[in-house]
């Protein structure tokens, strides 16, 4: 079972944009295990782009993700990094595909409104950054069989 961590960036929540985000996950059939409202720090977002440090965008990344209040969750599923990176769209908002968030909501590499996990493992270590296990719910979603063969 995968895990990814989404985010609605400082930018979706800004622009009312949480409850349309939240909810192509959602209607999508991705299953929520954990959801908070929260200011990132600067440590926690240092950590969360480790990957990206030294790239001529990291100061702004870091301010940007940490310039107000973001929407954290963890969706779980079968192929959930897959499915929540196709429905986020590409990096660049000009370039995403139309239907996608980015391609439908967004207009600026830097204004991107959402991350979303890019590997099984990056996903778990990721929730596990934002969220401690107990803070996991597990629960059964009656519409299971109606998502799922
Ligand atoms: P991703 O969010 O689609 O996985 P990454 O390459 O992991 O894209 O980059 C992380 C985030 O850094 C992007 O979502 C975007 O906010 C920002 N970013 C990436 N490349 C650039 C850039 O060239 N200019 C400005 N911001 C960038
Ligand atoms: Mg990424």
């Amino acid at each position: 079972m995968e895990r990814t961590l989404i985010l609605v960036k400082p930018d979706g929540v800004q622009r009312g944009l949480m409850g349309e985000i939240i909810g192509r996950f959602e209607r999508r059939g991705l299953k929520l295990v954990g959801m908070k409202f929260i200011l990132m720090s600067t440590e926690l977002a240092e950590r969360h782009y480790a990957v990206h440090q030294g790239r001529p965008f990291y100061n702004d990344l870091v301010e940007y993700i940490t310039s107000g209040p973001v929407v954290a969750m963890a969706w779980e599923g079968k192929e959930a990094i897959t499915a929540a990176r196709n429905s986020i769209g590409a990096t660049n908002p000009v370039e995403a595909s139309a239907g996608t968030i980015r391609g439908d909501l967004g207009m600026e590499i830097g204004r991107n409104l959402v991350h979303g996990s890019d590997s099984a493992e990056n996903g778990l270590k990721e929730v596990s950054l934002f969220f401690s296990e107990e803070e996991l719910v597990a629960w059964d979603r009656v519409t299971e069989e109606w998502i799922r063969e």
